[in-house]
């Protein structure tokens, strides 16, 4: 259905002006459309055709926004914020429905957070730190949320372990797009860190970390900052928010935004873990987070960094193999240069892992 019609589905004010592709996620189609009121003021909506081959059931997913966005707009007002700028406001359609299905795609909408701005890379220690603030607060007003009550929209989904054994492994076996000897150094590298991949499981398994509501997809550009202040503002993208460990969050951040260069940096030499962005995305996050976490959580936060790179590596790896079936990619080698890159963070972080751990123990003492 032609992006025009499926605004007319929605409750929002106004007579549509345009609506054009915007934002840079790797899953999701998103637009923003803009609509002019009678007294020609401008309302801005941002509209989403939900990937339904990521998420199979786009009821239950959308009833966890609700859910978390309703639960934030009341602590946000609680704790004297504003909840239109601090959270997602999500509109339903002129039928009451959270979502608009035309018979092949999925559709929602929310309002655009206006002065708001975006950032797929980081450019100062003081952005990053911000956003940290930004996860550490969700966290933090999400810790009374009855967690059993979210729906687990991807099973298994920081669950390395299941992901190297179900995921990887066939995806090498199968060599779908034939592409298997363009990688084999990749590969090796995946499999002699396989003992890592239960490190996490195990500790959840044996009932020393707790299951928490994670956002599990925080990288810097699910964040919103203000245009004017560069504060963070809203954490955006609550498609994985789900029961799981804070340690996800934490380590995707560091992941994404403690990178010297670009997720799909083709450059090697320029990919590395900066040890002052780990340091001030620590500092924001654990301020905000209070003394919620346990030691074990605290003792994790630089190995799961590790991990969580580990696995977002693996993952291009494996959509490589498949031959480009889950992420978006821009041109046919993007998998493996993000795959490439990924590895190589793993690598600079396993060489500055007692740094990091130093630095942990630093902040928490
Ligand atoms: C995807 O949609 P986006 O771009 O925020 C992915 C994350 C990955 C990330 C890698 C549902 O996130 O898990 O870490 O790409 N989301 C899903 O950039 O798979
Ligand atoms: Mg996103």
């Amino acid at each position: 259905m032609e992006i025009n019609k499926v605004v007319e589905k929605f409750n929002f004010e106004g007579k549509l002006l345009k609506c054009d592709l915007f934002g840079s996620g790797h899953i999701n189609e998103t637009y923003m459309a803009e609509l002019e009121l009678d007294n020609g003021e401008i309302n801005k909506y941002v509209i989403q055709k939900i990937n339904n081959v990521v998420f199979k059931d786009i009821d239950s997913l959308m009833k966890n926004i609700f859910l978390v966005t309703s639960f934030l707009r009341e602590r946000i007002a609680e704790n004297g914020g504003d909840p239109d700028r601090e959270t997602l406001h999500y509109i339903k359609t002129v039928d009451g429905n959270d979502y608009y299905f035309d018979g092949e795609n999925y559709y929602r909408a929310y309002v655009y957070v206006n002065d708001s701005i975006c950032y797929d890379s980081v450019d100062s220690c003081d952005l990053f730190k911000s956003s940290g603030a930004a996860f550490g607060k969700f966290q933090r007003y999400l810790d009374k949320f009855p967690a059993q009550s979210l729906s687990e929209t991807i099973p298994n989904f920081h669950n390395t372990k299941w992901r190297y054994e179900n995921e990887f492994l066939p995806a090498l076996e199968n060599n779908l797009s034939g592409r298997k000897d363009n990688c084999l150094d990749l590969i090796e590298f995946v499999k002699q860190r396989k003992d890592d991949t239960c490190v996490l499981v195990d500790l959840i398994e044996e009932g020393k970390l707790p299951l928490r509501v994670t956002h599990n997809d925080t990288k810097l550009n699910n964040v919103l900052f203000d245009k004017n202040t560069n504060k963070s503002l809203c954490v955006i993208d609550l498609d994985t928010v789900m029961p799981g460990l804070a340690l996800y969050d934490f380590g995707d951040s560091i992941r994404f935004g403690a990178n010297t260069a670009c997720e799909d940096e083709k450059d090697l030499s320029k990919v590395s873990l900066s040890l002052d962005y780990f340091k001030g995305y620590a500092e924001g996050f654990l301020n905000e987070v209070g003394n919620a976490f346990t030691q074990c959580e605290i003792d994790n936060l630089a190995f799961a960094s590790k991990m969580m790179t580990f696995e977002c590596g693996m993952r291009f790896l494996t959509d490589y193999l498949n031959g480009d079936v889950y992420f978006n990619t821009h041109y046919p080698e993007h998998n493996l240069d993000r795959a490439r890159n990924q590895l190589a963070l793993v690598k600079d972080m396993e060489a500055k892992m007692s740094q990091m751990q130093q630095i942990i123990r630093d902040i928490t003492a």
